[in-house]
Formats: C-alpha cells, structure tokens, sequence
C-alpha cells in the first residue's frame, strides 16, 4: 500500500445531552478524521482523543504534531503490504497511542477496500452480533439517572453502567438497586478515588455490581492489585491499560479480573488482537469501551468487539444515542434484545463514509 496522501477533517458535532464523568463534561466533541488515499482507494480513522488532555495524556492537537511531522512522512517513505507492518515502522514513537491508532485504523481499511473484505473478516471476528451496552454519565439528580435507566432498559441495552464520583456512589447504586434488584450494572469511576477510600469498594460489594471500572489512579496498577484483595466486585482497568505489556501485568498481578479495551487507547488494531489473544490464555473477559465516538470509530469499534474474547456487554451503543448527524450512510442500530449487527455489506469498515457529509461539517480541512 503506497500512501499518496492524507486528508484531515475536524468535525464539530453536538451531543444530544451533555456527558459527564468525574474528570469533566462534554458537551460537543471535535472530532479528528483522516482519510488515508492510496490510488484510488481511501482508508479512513477516527482519532478518540478530546480537545483537552483529560481523559488522556494526548489531545486532538498532540496527535495532529505526530502524525503530520513523524508518522505520515514516514508512511509516505514506505510501502507497507499489510496494516501489521505498521506497529514496527511507528515503534520509535513512544506514547502516542491514539496518534499512532488513527492511522492505523485507516490503514486497516483501505486494505480491506483494497482486499475487498471487511474488518471483522480481517481480523478473525467470530460474532455476527455484538452485545451493546450503555453508559450513562452523572446527573443533575436520582430521578433524571433513573429515567435514564429505565429509558435504556425499555430500549434493550443489556447492561447498564453509571459514572460515579465520591458523593455519587454508594448512596445512587443503592437506589438503583431499589428500583432494578436484578438488571447487570457496573459503575465506572475514571479514577476520581484512592486508596484510602477502599471502604466505598467494601460497601458497593454489596449491589452484585458486574465490575468497578478504573477506580484508582488512571496510570496506577498496584493499588488496584491491593484494592483488589480487599473487596469481591471484580476491578476492570480501563485507563490503565496502554499496551498488552500493561494487560499482562495487571492480570499477573492481581489488579484487573476484566479488562476494558479500547483498541486507539492501546495503540490500535494490531495491539488490540495481541490483548486478544492474552485473553483467550489467561481466560479474562473483554469488553469494548468507548469514547463518544462517530461512525467511523463505531464501526471498528464493533468489528472488533465480533472476536471471541470480547465476552461482556460493550459500551457500544447506537449511532443516535449521542449524536443527530450521521457521517455513516448505514447508521447503527440495536434490536430489542440489545444486539447491534456487524454489518459486512461493505469492505474495510463494513459500512460506507459519508463523505459529502464530513465536508459539510468539517471546519478544519488540511492535505498532507
Ligand atoms: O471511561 O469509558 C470511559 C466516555 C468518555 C471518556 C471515557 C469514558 C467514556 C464512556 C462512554 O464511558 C462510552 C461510550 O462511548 O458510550
Ligand atoms: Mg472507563
């Protein structure tokens, strides 16, 4: 695959409600998009990363730096036959995960246009319906929560995961219990406690909550393990985990009993199957997250979350639970049962890009 050019796009797109978690709320996201142009095929990648480096080190303009000084003129300086012989060619590059996941995410397509096959086929995707799950932020108040919840229910999303933060805890899960004894609920903490709160753990161990997402430091691994020992809902690490040397360790040493991934997170696709496979020999279940995103980031997403592994709801939900506007001409919906299809009509992503739509809400264009 001889890389011509590249083309970005930022896309300014509005959240149906705004989302928030104990680091910040979001209210629109700015969402860099890179089409990748090899003859006349196109490959394109969503980056996950947000304006501010909240939820991670790296920010949409970080990643910008990367990929147009390091990756791309390095891209265009080879010709790599298959997306996997990508990792090598950016290994230099420490960090930089999403940056680096972007393009590989469009690399990944354009083979599968090129090869006319889809991702899920490429990658050895098993399931041809993936189980979709929500994640719902933190509210003004109970009542608006458990509207919410009962809204997703009603919808068929298979389980439900909230945002908590200390003084929205143990108290909200409680009543959510109250009103729902048997639904799967799990709670997400993206780091907002320490060690030290290990009581709030003791006392959630009590709501048969599925996991306690990422409770502790977003780069820490031991205090999970210690905090582990000390209550019986499993841990899931989600910001934690940046590598499959990461998944290893947390897994080896007791910090993590499921494992959140997000495949731009840990650098891509090619990263993602070696956690894959770690998985499948350790037996630790894997369940995709996520990160708002659009439909590009979505369909991977879900070609992913096809592969064996990925054995627990996913924080994938449909195309219209945060946004109006569509950059995908087939949207994604779920059936009442709760399961999204892994669409395969189309190669690479499965689905086709809208592109009149992209330029329309792009307003940011650059070629490299
Ligand atoms: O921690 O999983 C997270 C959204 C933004 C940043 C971090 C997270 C999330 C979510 C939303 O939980 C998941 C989704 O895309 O539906
Ligand atoms: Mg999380």
């Amino acid at each position: 695959m001889k890389i011509d050019y590249a083309t970005f796009y930022t896309v300014k797109m509005a959240l149906k409600n705004p989302f928030r978690t104990s680091f910040g709320i979001m209210q629109e996201r700015e969402i860099l998009l890179i089409c990748l142009q090899s003859g006349d095929f196109k490959g394109w990648g969503e980056c996950i990363t947000e304006k501010g480096p909240w939820y991670s080190s790296e920010t949409t303009d970080s990643c910008i730096h990367i990929i147009t000084k390091f990756i791309i003129p390095w891209l265009k300086g080879s010709n790599i036959e298959h997306p996997t012989d990508y990792p090598p060619l950016v290994k230099r590059i420490r960090g930089n995960q999403m940056a680096k996941a972007c393009i590989e995410d469009a690399l990944w397509d354009l083979y599968g246009k090129i090869e006319e096959k889809c991702l899920k086929t490429l990658i050895g995707g098993e399931k041809q319906h993936i189980e979709a799950g929500i994640s719902l932020g933190i509210q003004k108040d109970f009542s608006i929560l458990l509207s919410k919840i009962k809204d997703a229910l009603e919808q068929g999303y298979q389980r439900i995961k909230i945002k908590i933060e200390p003084g929205w805890d143990v108290d909200i899960v409680k009543q959510i219990r109250d009103n729902y004894p048997e639904i799967k609920l799990m709670v997400d903490a993206n780091s907002a406690y320490r060690l030290k709160d290990k009581e709030i753990f003791q006392a959630l161990d009590r709501y048969d909550l599925m996991m306690i997402e990422q409770p502790l430091q977003y780069y820490d691994i031991i205090d999970h393990a210690t905090l582990q020992k000390e209550i019986q809902t499993p841990i899931c690490l989600d910001e934690s985990i940046k590598s499959v040397d990461d998944a290893r360790t947390a897994v080896e040493i007791g910090a993590t009993r499921i494992i959140n991934v997000k495949p731009s997170r840990v650098s891509g696709i090619t990263e993602t199957l070696k956690i894959h496979e770690l998985a499948k020999l350790v037996n630790v279940p894997l369940w995709i997250g996520g990160m708002l995103e659009t439909g590009i980031g979505r369909a991977k997403n879900i070609a992913v979350a096809s592969l064996s592994s990925f054995k627990l709801p996913n924080d994938l939900s449909e195309s219209s639970r945060y946004y109006t506007e569509f950059i995908i001409k087939q949207p994604f919906k779920m059936n009442k049962e709760g399961f999204i299809r892994v669409p395969e009509e189309f190669p690479g992503l499965g689905v086709q890009v809208d592109e009149e739509k992209i330029k329309q809400l792009s307003n940011k264009k650059m070629e490299i």
